[in-house]
């Protein structure tokens, strides 16, 4: 799955990159035929709805699939390969975990606030920043990317002075850091690794025709003060064919975790063209729906038994 360009890289120089300039960088990490892959195995335009497996919740122009351990066999041998554990291994100095992770999909237009991801959450809800090392690995899965990643020089070293602070905005940055914004020219199979002190953004775009995929997941190293920091990560159990201490430490197995999937989503994080998507794809399910309801409503609970029993005689004779 990865280029050798990324697989040659001494692991020391990746470290070093991480913990000098607060990220690492390789424009080509994974290979195009992976990048095809990963994205075959999510349907961005099936939302969820009354749905019981997990899938695509959409929340502004942006589309999750959360859950995508339990979703992508592709995602998971990327989230739990040899590369990003040696890398773990090598930056962490005690037990870390996988406390998020998800596909990301953005449309059309974005403007997301310049922040850092050290979040320590209450439910669903940010309360704080917390002062754990951690590190936020971001794949690029789109071509040409009119929205590149965008790092502020050097802030992991002094972001911890606006731990009070959401976002930083967009007109303190150009005040006081205009020169020091670095812009990475992300593209497929582009990797950064970023320590989640360090403040970041995707920068703003606006284009009808773009669509900006990504696969990301943060890696913590969750101390004993922050019992329950994290995600709670769904797992398919078909896809665990490397299973090891290691992997089970990692994945949080038997740990616990108080965060919710993110986002938070529901009807009311749609946008209008996005609803009126909803309904035109709900209408042909709403007639169904109506149909089935007249059926039992009209005829006796046992003639409809008898009804499907006849059919599914029929159906299995062919
Ligand atoms: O998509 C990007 O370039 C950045 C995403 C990001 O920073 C985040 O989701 O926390
Ligand atoms: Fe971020």
């Amino acid at each position: 799955m990865y280029t050798s360009q990324f697989n040659d890289m001494p692991l020391s120089e990746i470290i070093n990159s991480i913990k000098e300039q607060g990220y690492f960088f390789c424009e080509t990490a994974i290979t195009e035929q992976h990048v095809d892959q990963l994205l075959s195995e999510v349907d961005f335009n099936t939302i969820l709805v009354n749905n019981n497996d997990p899938g695509v919740v959409i929340s502004g122009t942006q589309r999750f699939l959360t859950h995508c351990l339990a979703k992508s066999k592709k995602a998971y041998d990327l989230i739990t390969s040899r590369r990003v554990l040696d890398i773990c291994n090598t930056y962490f100095t005690e037990r870390y975990q996988l406390t998020n992770h998800r596909f990301c999909q953005m449309r059309r237009t974005l403007h997301m606030p310049w922040h850092t991801d050290n979040n320590l959450q209450h439910g669903s809800q940010l309360v704080g920043k917390h002062p754990m090392p951690g590190l936020l690995f971001l794949f690029y899965l789109s071509e040409g990317n009119p929205s590149p990643f965008q790092y502020i020089k050097d802030s992991h070293t002094w972001s911890h002075k606006y731990d009070h602070e959401i976002y930083l905005s967009d007109r303190w940055v150009e005040t006081h850091h205009q020169n020091e914004v670095l812009n990475f020219n992300v593209s497929k199979g582009s990797l950064i690794i970023c320590d989640i002190h360090g403040i970041h953004r995707a920068a703003p775009f606006s284009d009808p025709r773009h669509v900006r995929n990504t696969l990301l997941f943060q890696v913590d190293q969750v101390g004993s003060h922050y019992i329950g920091h994290g995600e709670q990560n769904l797992v398919n159990t078909e896809f665990i064919d490397n299973f090891s201490p290691e992997i089970f430490d990692y994945l949080g197995f038997g740990v616990r975790r108080d965060y919710p999937a993110s986002p938070n989503s529901s009807a009311a994080t749609m946008t209008m063209h996005d609803l009126l998507n909803l309904q035109r794809q709900l209408l042909p399910l709403t007639l169904k729906a109506v149909v089935k309801n007249l059926v039992t409503t009209l005829l006796p609970a046992e003639l409809i038994v008898d009804l499907k029993r006849t059919i599914w005689t029929m159906k299995s004779k062919h």
